[in-house]
């Protein structure tokens, strides 16, 4: 049901073009949303209920502040395509930029908590230049907050209500590999935020501030079964563009045509964004670099082509890799290298369960020790812990959801019901004398995306070929499905 607000924000914008909100919504974009839906497949309710989980883990009166990411620019002023961080998007599924929420544990509100929210306003002028959004009123009733204000008051709200409490505040330590944890962009973009809010964020050891990212990545780790069904759209496209991309493969072509029309078969099937820089690797010197993205060579035929790449799709990345022949037929040492780690990958997918009781280091052990025989049958000579040292220096699995890899992710946890992880056994054989020349500059990959069950285990990314009679008939194309 909608409320009787959105049914008057609605009827009064229903003839206009663009849409009246900030993001789809089923008024406005009915082919991306269903009844009751804040993003495609996950419903309003489940985001509430998620907010409710994370209050239930908390200390009493404990308060959370999520807030949107910001604009990043390429240049001066020219921005890269949006996208949310991933907790705000987990608690709220708002797509817009200026947000954030400020939930506050309470034993007197009735549902546990109380859900301040704070967005851009309706504002003629900006959404003339920028795109609608979504306002302040609708965004009440989409959120379900107690309180809805201007996102400009978001600082100086946070600043009195940490002020006025004592109690745990979990916030979320910005930063990355290039960017030091430390004060966040709103407090940053704030006018004069009081000098203790800098030290909040900044004192290494306050223990009012603890890591909302930890929090949330122990719910984010099991899918609901929303989420798991999103996932499997999303491996699903990207299954098929994979599968397609084999079909469209030849001689003579580029690695960056290959990477073009995994991307476009992507978006053409709704995907919003590939969900990383893919890896479209053919040859010896790209093959053997496990995150080579220049993909800008020719592809000869004789090599192979080792392609890692997946769609974001409705808010959840995939993650895919196959190797295939260029010419569509594997030579006989690819194939046998090839033999070799599709029956590893393919030994490690059923002890994906919960019954199995491994977790992901045990899943990497089991592979590098399989490795080991399936490299020694080959004529390999190897040391110990060689296949974890150089051949196969890279884990098998991890978890993917929200983020590709999503954080901070337990690889001693017994794997659990719900949790979706990959399972991507790889061999690279670098040129050297110990090594079969025949082996030397083949590098190979297969990698699944596995949904964890209680006594068995979903492969979401099935319909990518794998066997080798099937690579090289999509390859060739034997059944004329056509690159398209
Ligand atoms: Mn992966």
């Amino acid at each position: 049901m909608l409320s009787s607000l959105t049914r008057r924000a609605a009827r009064s914008y229903a003839t206009l073009k663009p849409a009246p909100f900030g993001q789809p919504r089923l008024e406005s974009h009915p082919h991306l949303l269903k009844e009751g839906e804040m993003t495609g497949g996950i419903q309003s309710a489940e985001y509430a209920a998620r907010r409710a989980r994370l209050v239930d883990a908390l200390p009493d009166d404990s308060i959370v502040v999520a807030a949107a990411a910001p604009i990043k620019y390429m240049t001066e002023n020219i921005f890269y395509r949006y996208r949310q961080n991933s907790n705000f998007w987990y608690l709220t599924g708002w797509a817009e930029h200026d947000a954030a929420i400020i939930i506050q544990k309470s034993a007197s509100s009735s549902r546990g908590y109380k859900l301040s929210a704070f967005v851009a306003p309706k504002d003629e002028n900006e959404e003339l230049w920028d795109g609608a959004r979504t306002g302040l009123d609708a965004a009440a009733d989409f959120l379900g907050a107690d309180e809805v204000y201007d996102y400009k008051r978001f600082v100086p709200e946070l600043q009195r209500v940490l002020n006025t409490s004592a109690a745990v505040t979990y916030v979320e330590s910005e930063g990355n590999r290039t960017t030091n944890a430390g004060v966040p962009h709103y407090v940053q973009r704030a006018r004069d935020p009081d000098p203790w809010l800098l030290e909040f964020f900044t004192s290494p050891r306050t223990p009012r501030r603890r890591d909302l990212k930890r929090e949330l990545a122990k719910l984010r780790v099991v899918k609901s079964p929303a989420e798991q069904e999103v996932m499997r759209a999303a491996a699903d496209i990207t299954a098929r563009a994979h599968t397609k991309t084999m079909c469209y493969v030849q001689p003579g072509l580029g690695e960056a045509q290959l990477e073009a029309h995994f991307a476009y078969l992507c978006a053409r099937d709704g995907a919003q964004r590939p969900a990383y820089v893919p890896v479209v690797a053919s040859g010896s010197a790209n093959a053997l670099a496990i995150h080579y993205v220049a993909n800008n060579a020719l592809l000869e035929s004789g090599e192979m082509v080792l392609m890692d790449a997946g769609c974001e799709y409705n808010g959840y990345a995939s993650d895919l890799t196959r190797t295939f022949p260029v010419n569509g037929t594997f030579t006989s040492p690819q194939a046998d290298l090839y033999a070799a780690v599709l029956s590893v990958q393919k030994a490690c997918i059923p002890l994906c369960t919960a019954d199995a009781g491994y977790n992901a280091h045990d899943l990497y052990f089991h592979a590098c020790r399989l490795l080991h025989a399936e490299l020694t049958r080959l004529g390999f000579d190897l040391k110990e812990r060689e296949v974890e040292r150089v051949l196969c220096p890279h884990g098998v699995s991890h978890s993917v959801g929200i983020d590709l890899h999503e954080p901070h992710f337990d690889s001693s946890e017994k794997l659990k019901e719900g949790m979706v992880i990959t399972v991507e056994p790889g061999v690279y054989v670098p040129p050297l004398p110990q090594y079969p020349k025949h082996f030397h500059g083949l590098g190979i990959r297969i990698e699944d995306e596995v949904l964890v069950r209680k006594d068995h285990s979903v492969v979401l990314t099935l319909s990518a070929p794998k066997e080798i009679v099937d690579v090289e008939g999509a390859c060739q194309d034997v059944l004329g499905l056509g690159a398209m």
